[in-house]
């Protein structure tokens, strides 16, 4: 898909039509508050400066990245200067001011003719109201090719706010490998609808994708040629590769969360590593997508040293304060091994500094409260979520039937599965996550996941179709407050996001249920 820098005017007065001023409330997700003043349009021009608060190292860094945004498309200059007056001009970040319902996510925006402010308390505020800003300018400024054209942004005030302040995303780099350039460009895309973490599913039954130099093999046989789903997805991250995976994330508000998933969905080691089997002989590589065959030695004081040195080394190269452990479909485990494993290795994570998170299956042990269960059933109750709720663990949203990127949109698509269901854009965006679960509200919820298992899934053209437009159903589900949830108003906002994917070379699903311009 070529970039769109201009295109024939619509009824809707056409996003990409020349001259266009698009909705100050046809964002996504949907602000908290937003306030239209059409007399108050801004401008961009050549001489606009990006204007920063004065001695924030941290501002100043985002005013660079919206730059790096808006030069291309615009092919101005856009200096990123410091504040020294809060005299509204050109684009300008400041902390502090802000409207007090903002919070630590959220941020002011105002638009007047002279320019654009936003306040916010946090960096991380200041990135989100930033990426507002992108949405309120024509389509084509997601092109990397210029145009010459007006940059008009709509007048008014959007007042902005988290819902949850977990807003995740989950990459499978095992069952085929994605590397570090295509996470980085799944990285972009996510961070721009404020998606705030990504979780990378790092080991499984067919490959293991992470650097531990005490087991040097994990890598180099478990994720080394003729790894993943029918033999076609190997490589694996390095550790250095890992860092500046992080740091890139960082500079986008993106928290990493790295999975290795145990005691279950660990052949890859235990193919690598005779002595992780608990007959001594190292079980053959499987490269089909089969679950829950597969367990760590529960027994064996070896698998402790070795889980050990893992989270050890992880946690050592991870800046963010979560580590997951996996711990769902462990049916070769009975219920006392399961439990006996996850009473061990759960203080592990924490002794690295980590909190822990699970799939839901880990609520089953009583974990301590500071233990994330991530719930990804598809049922309408779960008992044992339910009570780790009550005891006070917050739950991380990740319904199968809701939140799976990897399902079908429906019958005929090509890629994905199905075992939880078709999921069409609609049945991603309605539904609530404090009313899914009974026993779990919203003061139980940490947040809202989007997983994208790779089973069928290889380049990132695959990764953005499954993802787009069901990935930022999910991430309005994350940030937006229920009073501003509207299948209808919705739809019509996704449309509008089509020709900033065209801009953006991102390939992605036009579904019949929205009406695309
Ligand atoms: C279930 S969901 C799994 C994964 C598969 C996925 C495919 C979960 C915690 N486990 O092992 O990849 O289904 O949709």
């Amino acid at each position: 898909a070529g970039p769109a820098t201009a295109g024939p005017p619509t009824a809707t007065g056409g996003p990409t039509a020349p001259g266009d001023v698009r909705q100050l409330d046809s964002v996504i997700p949907a602000p908290m508050q937003t306030t239209a003043d059409t007399r108050a349009n801004f401008r961009l021009g050549p001489a606009t400066l990006i204007r920063t608060q004065f001695g924030s190292a941290e501002a100043r860094r985002v005013g660079e990245h919206l730059a790096g945004v808006l030069r291309p498309a615009t092919g101005y200059p856009l200096p990123v200067v410091p504040a020294a007056s809060s005299r509204p001009f050109g684009i300008t970040l400041l902390l502090g001011g802000a409207d007090a319902r903002v919070g630590r996510g959220g941020y002011q925006l105002d638009v007047t003719r002279s320019g654009v402010t936003i306040r916010a308390t946090s960096g991380e505020g200041l990135f989100n109201g930033a990426q507002t800003l992108r949405q309120l300018l024509p389509a084509a400024v997601e092109s990397s090719e210029r145009s010459r054209r007006t940059w008009t942004v709509p007048g008014g005030r959007i007042v902005d706010q988290p819902r949850f302040g977990y807003r995740g995303a989950m990459l499978d780099l095992a069952r085929h490998f994605h590397t570090p350039t295509e996470i980085r460009t799944y990285i972009d895309l996510i961070s721009q609808y404020k998606v705030n973490h990504l979780h990378l599913h790092l080991s499984d039954d067919q490959g293991w994708r992470i650097q531990i130099d005490s087991w040097p093999r994990l890598t180099t046989v478990g994720g080394g040629p003729g790894t993943g789903v029918d033999g076609v997805g190997p490589g694996y991250l390095t550790k250095a590769e890992y860092r500046a995976l992080n740091a890139y994330a960082a500079a986008r508000y993106v928290t990493i969360v790295p999975e290795i998933d145990m005691p279950g969905h660990t052949n890859a080691a235990q193919s690598t590593y005779a002595e992780l089997n608990c007959d001594g002989v190292a079980v053959p590589p499987r490269t089909d997508i089969a679950v829950g065959y597969s367990s760590l030695c529960v027994e064996d004081e070896l698998t402790y040293t070795f889980v050990e040195d893992v989270i050890r080394e992880l946690a050592a190269m991870t800046p963010g304060p979560y580590l997951h452990i996996g711990g769902d479909e462990a049916h070769a485990t009975t219920d006392e091994q399961y439990r006996t494993f996850m009473d061990r290795v759960i203080p592990m994570v924490a002794r690295y500094g980590k909190r822990a998170f699970g799939w839901h299956e880990i609520a089953k042990v009583s974990p301590p409260t500071s233990v994330v269960p991530q719930y990804w059933g598809t049922g309408a109750t779960d008992a044992s979520v339910a009570a780790a709720a009550a005891r006070g663990n917050k739950v991380l949203m990740s319904p199968a039937n809701r939140t799976y990127l990897d399902m079908k949109y429906d019958r005929s698509t090509p890629l994905g599965l199905s075992w939880a269901g078709l999921i069409e854009v609609r049945d991603a965006y309605d539904w609530d996550p404090a009313t899914r679960l009974p026993g779990v509200g919203e003061e139980s919820i940490l947040g809202v996941e989007a997983p994208l298992w790779s089973e069928t899934l290889r380049s990132i053209d695959d990764i953005e179709f499954m993802a787009f437009p069901r990935l930022p159903a999910i991430a309005e589900l994350g940030w937006s407050t229920p009073q501003t949830h509207d299948w209808e108003s919705f739809r019509q906002r996704l449309a509008q996001q089509a020709p900033r994917w065209t801009a953006q070379e991102v390939n992605f699903y036009r579904s019949p249920q929205v009406p695309w311009v």
